[in-house]
Order: C-alpha cells, then structure tokens, then sequence
C-alpha cells in the first residue's frame, strides 16, 4: 500500500503557510462600492440585506449560479474515483445547499436517535447514505416464524444445515435438557434470532460471492491492521493492502451485505423489545397479553456460529466475547473480554450481545482483530442499557466496520469510551453506528475515530446528552503530523472525517472517500484534536461536526474546525451556546483546499474564535505555554485556496476574534495558471458576521492595499494572486442585521 500519510503531505503547498510570497502582486480589485468599505474601525450606515451571500456575490455581479465550479469539469474528476458516495457530486457542484443537506442528516439521525431511540431507522438510514437500500426498513423484512414445537431446537438445525456442520443428537438431547425450565416464549424469542442468523449468513456469504474464497482470509487480517500499517514501511504480507480495498471493496454485493445485516439487526432489535417487556403475546387481535417471568435463568448452547448465552440470574458474569454468536445478560455488573459484540474471525461473522443493567466493563486488548459493536467482513451487535460502562479496546471497537456493519448502543449512565485506531464511530467500505443516549460521556482516540468514514464508509457517533468530552490526543505522539503540518501533534482523521484512498500520485487505484459524522445533542462539551478533525475532508470524503446545544469548547491544529484538502465537503455546525474555538495553526474554520468545500456555522453565543500557537525565543512553535503568541499559518475563518470554497457564518453575540495571520477573515487565492483547467474554475472565500458587538483582536500588521481591516460593522476584502482574479471571490463582511440563507433550515 502507497503511503497515506506521505501522500497527505505531498500536496500541501508552501505558500498557504503565510502571504508574504504574495504581497508583492496585489490584485487589481478593490472593495465593492455597494458594501462600505475598509472602514478603519468606523462604523457606517449598513445594508440589511434578506440574503446576504446573494447579496455580497452581486456587489461583484455574480449569483450563485455564476459563483460556483463549472459542474461537467467536477464530473471529469468524480468519474476517476471508484465508489464516490451519491450526494458527493451534487453538493460539490452546488456548494450553498451542502448546509441544507447538513441540516438534514442532521435533524433525521436527531429525531431517530435522541427521539424515537430506535437504532434500526439509524442502521437504515446510514444505509442509505453509503448508496443503498436494499433493507433500510424493517417492516419489509420478510417475516420469520418459529415452528410451535420445540422452537429453539429446530431453528437451530436450520441453522445447522445451512452451515453445513453437524448438529449432534448428543447436543440435541443436552438441549432438550436445557431448555426443560425455559419458558417457552423467550425459547420463540431465541429461535427467532437464530433464524434471522441463518438468513443473514446466507446474504453475507451471497454478498461476498466474487471475491475468490481463498483469498478472504488475508483480506479479513489486512482489515485487522489497515489503519494501523506503517504505510511508508508496510510488513511485506500487506504491500498489496491498497488492492484489497479496490478488489474487495467493488467485489462486495453490498444490497446483499445490508440485507444479510438487517436480518441479523432485527433479530437482536426483537430480542431487545421483548426482554423490555417479557410477555406472551395475545392470540387473536384485541385478546390480552400475558406477562410472563424470564429471571433466574442461566442457559448456554452451541451454534455452529458460536455459543449462544442467555443469563437472568443475579449475579455478575464474565465472559470471553469471541467464543459467542450471542449473549443475553439481564443482571449484575459484567464483565466482557475479546471480541464481544464483534466478528472475532472469519468464520464468527456474526455477534451480538444485549446487557441491560449493570456497571459493566467491556475490555480488548491489542490482540483482539475487534470488539465491542464491531464488523470485520460480518456483523458485530452490542447494546448495554443502564449503568456506567467503561468500553477499552486498542484498535476496530465501539461502532466500527471494515467490509462489514458495527453498531454500539448504549443507554444510560455516565460511560468511558477508550480506544486507538478505528474506534467510536469509524466506518470503512461498510456502516459504523456509536449511539449513547444521555449521561456525561467521554471518547477518547487517537486515529480515525469518533465519526469517520473511509472509502463506502458512513460512520457516526451520536450522543443524545450530558457534558461530554471528546478527545483525540493531539500530544502523545505517534502519528506526528510531519512536513509541515504540525510536528508537535498527532494526524487525528477524528470528529467528524472523511477520508478517501488516494492514487493520483502513484500507483492508481483511487477511491472516493466516506462520510463521518460527529453530533452531539445536549450539554457543555468539549472537543480536542491533533491534525485533521472537526468536520475535515480529504479525498472526496465529507466530514461533519454538529453541536446543538450548550457552550462547547473546540481546540485543534490544521485542517480543523471545517478545514479540508483535496476535494472534501466539511461543514461545522453549532447551534447554541457561548463557544470557544482554537486552532494552533492552519486551513481551518471554514478554511478550504483544493476543490474543497467547507462551511463553519455557529448560529448564537457569545463566541470566542482564535488561531495562534505559543512560540518560544526563537518565534519556534511550541505546545507549551511560553507566554508568546504567534501566528502560524492562514487560511482561516472563511478563506479559500486552489478552487475552493471557504465560508465562515458567525450569527449573533458579541464575539470576539483573536488572529495573527492575514490570511483569513475572507481570504482569497484561486492559484491557478492559465495553462491548467482549473484557472477558469471558482474560488470563494466569504467571512460573514452577523449581530452583536465584536471585537477583533488583529495585532497590527501592514496590510495591502484595499484589503481593508475586519472591524464591528464594516466590510473588508482579502485578495491575494496568482490565479484568476475574475474565478476569485473575496468578501469579509460584519453586519448589524440580515439573513443568511445558507444559515436556514426550515
Ligand atoms: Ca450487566
Ligand atoms: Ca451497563
Ligand atoms: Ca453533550
Ligand atoms: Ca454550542
């Protein structure tokens, strides 16, 4: 596999580390007369426009029609990517409603997850943005029925056969045995489960039926590792990593690979409906139900998928999560080791575990290919209801998915969620779902975790309420941010990251990147990051970040905070709250690259907004704090390089902006020669303030003429050449009142 890491670098060009290579060819273009304009802190008599982007584009005389990518160019580019998600295209070529479609995923996974509660409609609609639908409903499921004798028995040869093993009349008569005190409804119940078991392996090995059988296995262990090879020096056994997603990755049948999971999601979800209220159904319509008691049960069978667990009795249980296809635990504080809830091998591609009361305590070490609601090249389940859990895994835990479905919900209780790679909320070529509902939570990562998305990937961590804390450590460093990034702090891909297989350079085999989401629903949280994160995009991926309530703070260093390189759709979205945001260095806050798009949007508060590092004696950066501070690096708050799309909407309160680079506040470059397709390709940067009494705190530096300085209730622009000034848009712009379209939902 040709080097991720590398290839992020290669193309982050120098000059976007400051202006000055570019004072010396100051653009022609001046302020719009229409928007008064620099204003040397003196406030004027202002427009109070009802649309403000149409309004700054036609002081230049565009609309947003004229303002935006020649859509047939972007459609040469989308078509030498593999497996570019549905909506990536229209977004891209119509840049002002990518927040509409924001505000829509957003409001959808609200209303199923912090409303309804119900982790189907969310397994269904994550479906639907990785392109398919082919079992996005569970009322379309064909339905399943237990046979009324010896139900569990015979679901289980069913089963049986269809994996061609041998179900034993040793293990038949010990069953019968078994099952002796079981009432017979939850024995329908786990029939019911196993049934769905036998139609999802029938999909999934379906699904799987042009890839050569042979070769499964590899593909299972390069999963295992993907994230976590040294890419510039990968082990000799997984050169040929990339291959496997662009083989495998298009091989997979994925209408088959979602309907085999949602057979198996909808096993567990009946499960769980019944265990929440055990009773016997009413015979005929309008009958009564008939309560029944399932406690003080211990039972435990074989499967040819692993074994079943069903326990009742009260007492605290420990158990090794790869020797089962399923465990029902209803009492006591447990205790989960290995792949529990996750496909532990190639031929235990299907788990589930339900826990609903207990302080219980899932643990994986690095040994363990995934844990804890995760898919690899299968399904892994895990659902804990009440108490306050601790979740450890190393890598692939907690909602995550290589080729396959991983979903993690938990209800209740104040949890710990603790991993390395791939974890809470971290999709590749499949659907990754972390869901926590309530309590003061916190994440802890280092890479590719906590709402990313890969190549086919969507994955999403939502947490419906509490203070929570997000953290993807920036400083124990093992993936230092090199060439110029930030050495002094770890690549993240965390918090809302999409992320693409990149091969433009060498070797080929591109693929357009997934869909990660980070949203939060409720409370004072707190969210940190090294490089890449926060609603970040590379490679056709798209990155989001929405917090509805409460005053948050967000730190992080280089394409942060809606930053993106290389053709992503990020957007931050902050509803409420007085928030502060901090980025040590670049590319962020509605800071684009290179045919990127990238909204930052915080719609109330008293805000803090600031970019500069600690630098020690020297002006070297520094992540202690030496009492100095710096800038390093722009294209912040609304600002867009290489054809791009940068815009920064801060709506009400007084806010107040910190910032040492000129390079930000609506700034401009569109770079392009007039040899390459892209000189006739836009650039926008726009930097929009609306409302309140803002302060801008913008040590005084020489500014070129006519870019005018950021001020309360002022106008400004921020132009630098080379490039195409005419394909160029800069607008900074601090109103008293008007409406900013793009900031609307309903
Ligand atoms: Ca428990
Ligand atoms: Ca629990
Ligand atoms: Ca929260
Ligand atoms: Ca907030």
């Amino acid at each position: 596999m040709k080097n991720r890491i590398l290839l992020l670098s290669i193309c982050i060009l120098l000059p976007f580390f400051g202006c000055s290579a570019q004072d010396e060819t100051l653009p022609e273009k001046k302020a719009p007369a229409a928007i008064p304009a620099p204003a040397e802190n003196t406030p004027t008599a202002q427009p109070e426009p009802d649309d403000v982007i149409g309004y700054i584009l036609e002081q230049e005389g565009f609309t947003r029609e004229t303002a935006r990518y020649i859509p047939d160019g972007l459609e040469i580019l989308a078509n030498q990517q593999a497996m570019l998600q549905l909506h990536f295209l229209r977004y891209w070529k119509n840049p002002y409603e990518f927040p509409k479609y924001v505000y829509r995923l957003t409001d959808f996974q609200d209303k199923a997850c912090a409303e309804e509660k119900d982790a189907f409609k969310l397994f269904g609609f994550s479906q639907i943005q990785t392109g398919h639908r082919a079992a996005s409903r569970p009322e379309y499921i064909p339905e399943l029925k237990p046979s009324e004798e010896k139900p569990l028995q015979s679901a289980l040869a069913e089963l049986y056969k269809d994996c061609d093993a041998d179900f034993s009349a040793e293990e038949k008569s010990a069953l019968d045995k078994a099952l002796e005190n079981v009432p017979m409804e939850l024995q329908k119940q786990l029939a019911f489960v196993l049934l769905s078991a036998a139609e999802a392996k029938y999909y999934r090995d379906r699904a799987l039926r042009n890839y050569p059988k042979d070769k499964l296995s590899h593909a299972f262990n390069y999963a295992v590792k993907s994230f976590t090879i040294d890419d510039e020096n990968p082990p000799e056994e997984f050169v040929d990593g990339s291959l496997i997603n662009w083989e495998l990755g298009q091989a997979i049948d994925y209408d088959d690979f979602y309907t085999g999971a949602a057979f198996a999601f909808r096993g567990a979800a009946e499960m769980r409906k019944f265990l929440a209220n055990p009773e016997i159904p009413a015979k005929e319509k309008g009958g009564a139900s008939e309560k029944i008691d399932i406690s003080g049960i211990t039972l435990e069978f074989n499967t040819p998928l692993g074994k079943a667990g069903f326990n009742s009795a009260n007492d605290n249980n420990a158990y090794r999560g790869e020797e089962y296809f399923l465990i029902i635990d209803t009492f006591g504080n447990d205790t989960y080791r290995g792949a529990a809830g996750a496909t532990g091998s190639l031929d235990h591609f299907i788990s589930t575990v339900i826990d609903t009361a207990g302080d219980d305590h899932y643990i994986a070490d690095e040994k363990t290919p995934c844990a804890q609601g995760a898919g690899i090249l299968g399904y892994g389940f895990l659902f804990d209801n009440n108490g306050n859990d601790k979740f450890e895994a190393t890598n692939n835990a907690q909602g995550m998915c290589y080729f396959g479905v991983g979903i993690l919900w938990a209800y209740g209780g104040d949890d710990d969620f603790k991993g390395h790679t791939c974890v809470q909320g971290s999709a590749s070529f499949g659907i990754a779902n972390l869901v926590k509902i309530g309590g003061n939570d916190s994440y802890y990562a280092y890479y590719t975790s906590q709402g990313f998305g890969f190549t086919g990937g969507y994955g999403c961590l939502i947490d419906t309420g509490g203070n929570d804390r997000y953290v993807a450590e920036p400083y124990k460093l093992v993936h230092a941010a090199t060439l110029g990034h930030d050495n002094l702090r770890n690549y993240s891909f965390c918090q809302g990251a999409g992320w693409g297989q990149r091969g433009d350079i060498f070797g080929g085999h591109s693929m357009a990147g997934g869909t990660g989401v980070l949203q939060d629903l409720a409370g004072d949280d707190h969210y940190e990051c090294g490089v890449y994160g926060q609603a970040t995009g590379y490679w056709y991926g798209t990155g989001i970040l929405h917090d509805k309530a409460g005053n948050d703070h967000y730190e992080g260093s280089f394409f942060v905070q809606s930053g993106t390189a290389h053709m992503g759709l990020t957007m931050l979205y902050d509803e409420e709250g007085d928030d502060s945001y901090h980025v040590w260095k670049a590319i962020s806050q509605g800071g684009a690259h290179d045919y990127s798009v990238s909204f930052f949007i915080d719609k109330a508060g008293n805000d803090l907004v600031s970019s500069w590092s600690w630098v020690n004696e020297k002006g070297e950066q520094s992540v202690e704090n030496t009492g100095k501070k710096a800038g390093i690096g722009g294209t912040m708050t609304g600002a867009a390089i290489n054809n791009s799309f940068g815009v920064f909407i801060n709506i009400g309160g007084d806010d107040t902006y910190e910032f040492y680079t000129k390079d930000a506040f609506g700034w401009c470059m569109q770079n392009a020669d007039i040899s390459s397709g892209r000189y006739d390709m836009f650039n926008a940067a726009m930097f929009i303030d609306v409302g309140g009494n803002d302060t801008y705190i913008i040590p005084q530096m020489e500014l070129p003429e006519g870019w005018g300085a950021p001020g309360n209730n002022t106008a400004w622009k921020r132009y630098s050449t080379p490039g195409n000034p005419k394909m160029s848009f800069s607008c900074g712009i601090d109103l008293e009142k008007g409406v900013i379209k793009e900031a609307l939902y309903k």
